[in-house]
């Protein structure tokens, strides 16, 4: 068997996967038609050629701009039905995707409009593709704590169907310790916690990701291997990374995949995993994301399966689910 169908029928959790960063060129065209939305774009050729990035910033200004077609409970089944049936194919049996609900909210769309689009979809990729599901809320971190409290209020009819709060958005200049409060919170009403940090921000971000906002799981953390202490933390802790290969690699975070950190964070003894971010930005899915970064850092199938593994090992799953996959 080849290294391709492998990696696609390996079963894997995605466990880093942005819902507003799958839409892919062709369905923002069909609901900018639908919703009678103007956008900057006379094509999907125009649309996928303004994908370039030096920087996350730079990306991050392209995706709040696409997300405006996004306006019905339609729409918002639609994005996920379409990341189902994807991921689906790519041997993705567990997802805990992201949503960014002040995106859509600040724009005057009703948090029910996108969590009921969303929990619908996610009702479905059950039935048809056998894809259990959770939801992580991310709080925008380039607003302010209020804010990220009325979220977490608006929140509060949907917490039984919320699996955790997370944070992302534009990362040096606003620290985790910005958010520890509403963190503390979200812990308090039974939330898991998740963080972007150590994508584009120093090591520092990721010890308050840990000690203020008490993290269960982290996104990115490259910038972690900068700092030999913090590495022996995150290790002796067991903490899941949630590792982004051509996110790191479009967003400028690594400058060529043959320079990837992956394998040596499993060196190290990081449980690491391998997921797609921005899909629909950023070139491919996870099956994509496994095969670019194990051609270019020559993985061999064992570290290939530990990968497979550690996204079951870090998944929001009981114990029982995980043994299932394990
Ligand atoms: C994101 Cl790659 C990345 N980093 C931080 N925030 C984000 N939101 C969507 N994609
Ligand atoms: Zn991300």
């Amino acid at each position: 068997m080849n290294d391709q169908d492998f990696i696609a029928g390996l079963p894997k959790a995605e466990l880093h996967l942005h819902i507003e960063g799958s839409l892919e060129p062709e369905l923002m065209f069909a609901l900018a038609q639908r919703n009678r939305v103007c956008i900057p774009f006379d094509s999907v050729e125009a649309v996928r050629a303004a994908y370039s990035f030096s920087n996350l910033q730079d990306f991050l200004d392209i995706y709040y701009a696409g997300a405006d077609v996004l306006r019905t409970e339609q729409d918002f089944h639609d994005l996920a039905a379409a990341y189902f049936a994807r991921a689906a194919a790519d041997g993705v049996v567990h997802a805990e995707i992201f949503f960014d609900p002040q995106t859509h909210t600040d724009r005057g769309i009703p948090f029910q409009v996108v969590a009921d689009g969303l929990l619908s979809a996610m009702r479905d990729a059950q039935e048809h593709h056998g894809l259990g599901s959770k939801l992580i809320l991310c709080f925008l971190r380039h607003l302010d704590e209020d804010a990220a409290f009325a979220t977490l209020k608006a929140a509060e009819p949907w917490l039984d169907r919320i699996e955790g709060v997370g944070l992302d958005s534009s990362e040096v200049g606003h620290p985790p310790e910005k958010f520890a409060r509403v963190f503390a919170a979200a812990g308090d009403m039974g939330l898991k916690r998740v963080a972007h940090a150590g994508e584009e921000g120093p090591p520092d971000y990721v010890w308050q990701a840990l000690d203020l906002l008490k993290i269960d799981r982290l996104d990115h953390g490259n910038r972690s291997l900068e700092d030999p202490a913090l590495v022996r933390r995150l290790a002796d802790e067991g903490m899941t990374l949630t590792v982004c290969p051509l996110s790191n690699l479009k967003l400028c975070v690594v400058d060529d995949m043959a320079n990837h950190p992956l394998d040596r964070m499993l060196a190290q003894g990081l449980c690491a995993t391998v997921n797609s971010d921005d899909p629909a930005y950023f070139g491919g899915y996870v099956a994509d994301n496994y095969r670019a970064v194990a051609a270019a850092r020559g993985l061999d199938r064992d570290q290939i399966v530990q990968l497979a593994r550690n996204s079951f090992t870090g998944a929001f799953l009981d114990d029982a689910a995980k043994a299932t996959h394990l």
